[in-house]
């Protein structure tokens, strides 16, 4: 397994995670999400990077230092899913292992959330699992790294 870690990098709004609109994200917070991750990828003999921002430009920084100091990238891109060519461009330069995740399932909600613009950037997309959707992320970046699997 790589030496180096995997990123996961969380967007907008997902530092509220827990604290509001429970019905729709569950009441686990971000920081629950983070440890959850840990113990999984560790379970793995894999180590992460976990991060949250709110500013599209901050996640695309995020994804340039990934380039050269992760082995894979699992991303939570909250509503840049549906708008962000920014984000699908720097996932394509990036050329590392990377899955897609969402809390919700995307498809069952609102059709502006239908369309992802980073999906065609990406090796697949886990949604609709809860916080399972990361750990299922980490799982198949765990066989993608093992087979160098890239975009
Ligand atoms: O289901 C997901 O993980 C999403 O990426 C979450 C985004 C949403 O815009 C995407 O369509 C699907 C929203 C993240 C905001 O999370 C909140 C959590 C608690 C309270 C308010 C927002």
């Amino acid at each position: 397994m790589s030496s180096k870690p995997v990123y996961v990098l969380n967007g907008p709004n997902l530092n509220m995670l827990g604290q509001r609109e429970r019905e729709v994200y569950g009441s686990t917070t971000l920081v629950d999400v983070e440890k959850h991750c840990r113990d999984h990828a560790a379970e793995r003999g894999m180590a992460i990077e976990f991060r949250q921002t709110n500013s599209e430009g901050e996640l695309i920084s995020w994804i340039h230092e990934a380039r050269d100091k992760a082995c894979g990238i699992a991303i939570n891109a909250g509503a840049y899913t549906h708008t962000s060519v920014a984000l699908h461009d720097a996932l394509k330069a990036a050329e590392l292992p990377a899955v897609e995740v969402h809390l919700s399932n995307i498809h069952k909600r609102e059709e502006f959330r239908h369309k992802s613009l980073i999906a065609p950037a990406v090796n697949g997309v886990i949604c609709g699992f809860g916080v399972h959707s990361y750990l299922l992320a980490i799982t198949a970046l765990s066989s993608l790294v093992t087979s160098n699997k890239k975009v």
